[in-house]
């Protein structure tokens, strides 16, 4: 039987995916852990634990005397706190990625999940339909951990069997839980802004197009990943993966739709020039032919779908 240890449990994504998993698993074969007790009251529906990722051996401590078979790894200081912190993040990301992956090996664990990002690619990087091998070089201390991050799974499954699966997320837009320190979260906030009635200062400048995914459909391609037999997940390095693009002027446009009242202001900051370094679009052929990745939402269909719900969400 399997037994799941999601580690950064509370963030915008493993919100919501540690109750899938449960859902998949059963709420007793999952152990969700986070940093801060604080985020205990998320989770009353399986077991939490705190858990600071750079402790070693607490780590190993939890995975031995639990019996994990899989680890969920998803903490990690995210692009824009990263340009603010760079020897933080670069620790943080690195390190923590490394004590997962020398558990997998010391414990044979069944699977481990790590995400990447659309941050390993860089401004030499085609653009437009961005492939999924190309140049790299990328210039945040973030996608230089996440690109790192990449060559290091590779590695533990070549060389010691570590049956590690990764996906280069987009930028993730979910109503569910605020995000934190990333450039693509904008497109989280404009949501939150529009329905409090306020004007939306936003940090990118109208026309910079990003790759972005709705949380349904980022939790579905995890879990297929995740649930694929072996042999078919072939690049062990990181899938790209994608869904819809757009700019501010876009998004905004189409939330003036349903809330004709709605303004915005642009202010481009510092993350402007991580934005512009990252791809405008994704060509995900390879996660799509090889363990059969759909989307299933599109800017349209989100954007009801937030403002029909987020209303309704207590956080
Ligand atoms: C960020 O903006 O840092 C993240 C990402 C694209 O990985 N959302």
């Amino acid at each position: 039987m399997e037994k799941i240890l999601v580690i950064g449990a509370a963030g915008q994504l493993g919100s919501e995916l540690t109750k899938s998993l449960a859902d998949q698993y059963g709420a007793e074969q999952v152990i969700a852990t986070d940093l801060n007790e604080s985020a205990r009251s998320k989770f009353d529906f399986c077991r939490f634990e705190v858990l600071n990722v750079m402790d070693k051996d607490g780590l190993r401590n939890l995975v031995k005397n639990e019996n994990i078979t899989q680890i969920y790894h998803l903490a990690a200081v995210l692009s824009a706190v990263g340009e603010k912190k760079p020897l933080f993040a670069w620790e943080l990301n690195m390190d923590s990625l490394i004590h997962v992956l020398e558990l997998a090996k010391e414990f044979k664990l069944n699977k481990v999940y790590w995400p990447s990002s659309i941050a390993v690619f860089g401004p030499n990087t085609p653009k437009i339909n961005t492939p999924q091998y190309c140049v790299k070089e990328p210039n945040t201390v973030y996608g230089i951990s996440k690109q790192a991050g990449e060559r290091w799974c590779e590695y533990y499954f070549q060389k010691f069997n570590v049956d590690v699966r990764s996906l280069r997320y987009p930028g993730l837009i979910g109503y569910k839980s605020l995000p934190g320190g990333g450039t693509t979260d904008y497109a989280v906030d404009i949501y939150h802004k529009a329905l409090a009635g306020e004007k939306f200062d936003c940090f990118l400048r109208e026309d910079t197009s990003l790759p972005m995914m709705y949380m349904p459909d980022a939790i579905k391609a995890t879990l297929d990943i995740m649930n694929a037999p072996r042999e078919i997940v072939k690049i062990r390095s990181s899938y790209n993966l994608a869904a819809m693009n757009f700019t501010p002027e876009e998004i905004y446009q189409c939330i003036l739709t349903h809330i004709p009242d709605f303004k915005i202001e642009y202010n481009p900051d510092f993350r402007q020039a991580i934005a512009d370094s990252w791809p405008d679009s994704i060509d995900d052929t390879c996660a799509r032919e090889d363990w059969g990745w759909k989307h299933d939402y599109d800017l349209a269909r989100m954007t009801k779908d937030i403002l029909e719900n987020l209303p309704n969400f207590k956080f």
